[in-house]
């Protein structure tokens, strides 16, 4: 009988350790999968933040590099000023190699005040970037549809040029855009459009020379419209028979513009030549008086040893700069960065980072 029993239970208690054990096992699994699976999520987060932090090192590493090679003729400037880099600079050499780089003295006595005979990176640093207070202050995320850009500047300032740079910027990263030929005064304005129209392969809306430029920019906001269309960036004259012929039109064109679509033309953006330095800036008020401006895009940057004008035409146009033009190719915009400018300039004189 005991026999019997004790066999008996010796299966039974065999059994439930076996089961019992499954389930701990089980458990134990899962558990263990559980905190598996936590484990990869936050080695994944953690890998997905390290490639993001890198992407924005090499971005801001590639801007930089734009900026040292894009501007080499400043730089070469203020590089004569200060041949050998060093950790503190005097106050005089600072000075000069500001004006070398055609910086408006006013705005270097400001930005200089108080400063001591030796500066260091970080002193300097902080004032210049301070010039360019006037950062873009748009909400990439929200952004109306089509979003609507009037690029005005006087004649030869880079205008057409610059459309299609930024039509081609804008739809390598994905969007669609439309062309305004908005400078009817001249047909070959109309025809030097089409023809980067059809290089980096964006619709345009065109009329004939003579005719009505504002016409033009309702016609390209309505086809923009009904095609859903993300981006419109309209042309306009820089020069017509008189500054008051050209002023009425502007302000027509934005007249029209938001007629087509409320509160559009989005951004008047002003194409300036940065290879005049310090004179463009009278040229964006009087552009400023006639319709207003949105922001500044600076050209020519490449053939210029006047690059320091860019922190008197932010700072005096008390505008933000949003793009500079570094040569005549649809690859030739880059995107302005106030940090990345100073940085890349900075990184010419200073040992210290
Ligand atoms: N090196 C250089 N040349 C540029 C740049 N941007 C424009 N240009 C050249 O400057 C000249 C004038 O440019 P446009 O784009 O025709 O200027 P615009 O303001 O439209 O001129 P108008 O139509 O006459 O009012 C052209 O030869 C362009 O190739 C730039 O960033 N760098
Ligand atoms: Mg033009």
């Amino acid at each position: 009988m005991f026999s019997f029993f004790k066999k008996k239970e010796e299966p039974k208690k065999v059994q439930e350790e076996v089961i019992l054990e499954e389930l701990v096992d089980e458990n134990v699994e899962e558990i263990q999968k559980e905190s598996f699976e936590q484990i990869e999520e936050v080695e994944k987060k953690v890998e997905e933040k390290k490639e993001l932090e890198e992407k924005e090192i090499e971005e801001n590493e590639t801007s930089k590099g734009f900026f040292s090679r894009a501007l080499s003729k400043t730089f070469e400037n203020i590089k004569a000023v200060v041949p050998i880099k060093k950790e503190k600079i005097a106050f005089d050499d600072i000075e000069e190699m500001l004006i070398e780089a055609d910086m408006e003295y006013e705005i270097i006595e400001k930005a200089m005040d108080g400063l001591p005979s030796e500066i260091t990176r970080k002193q300097l640093r902080h004032r210049l970037v301070m010039l360019f207070e006037h950062a873009p202050n748009v909400d990439l995320s929200n952004l109306p549809k089509p979003f609507v850009r009037l690029i005005i500047g006087v004649n030869g300032a880079g205008k057409t040029t610059t459309i299609a740079k930024l039509a081609y910027k804008l739809k390598k990263e994905g969007h669609s855009v439309i062309l305004g030929a908005g400078d009817t005064f001249r047909a070959a304005a109309i025809e030097q459009l089409s023809t980067w129209s059809e290089k980096i392969n964006v619709p345009i809306i065109k009329t004939k020379q003579g005719h009505d430029a504002s016409a033009v920019a309702y016609d390209t906001i309505s086809s923009a419209l009904a095609k859903n269309i993300d981006n419109v960036i309209i042309d306009t004259a820089g020069r017509l028979q008189t500054q008051t012929n050209l002023s009425n039109e502007l302000k027509k064109i934005v007249k029209v513009c938001g007629k087509a679509m409320p509160e559009a033309p989005h951004q008047k953006l002003m194409i300036l030549d940065g290879t005049q330095g310090n004179t463009a800036i009278a040229q964006a008020r009087a552009f400023n008086e006639m319709v207003g401006v949105d922001g500044i895009i600076v050209t020519k940057l490449d053939g210029t040893a006047k690059g320091g004008a860019l922190f008197s035409i932010s700072n005096q146009l008390e505008l933000p700069i949003f793009y500079v033009g570094v040569g005549e190719k649809q690859d030739d915009l880059i995107e302005f960065s106030p940090d990345n400018f100073v940085d890349s300039l900075l990184d010419e004189i200073y040992t210290t980072v």
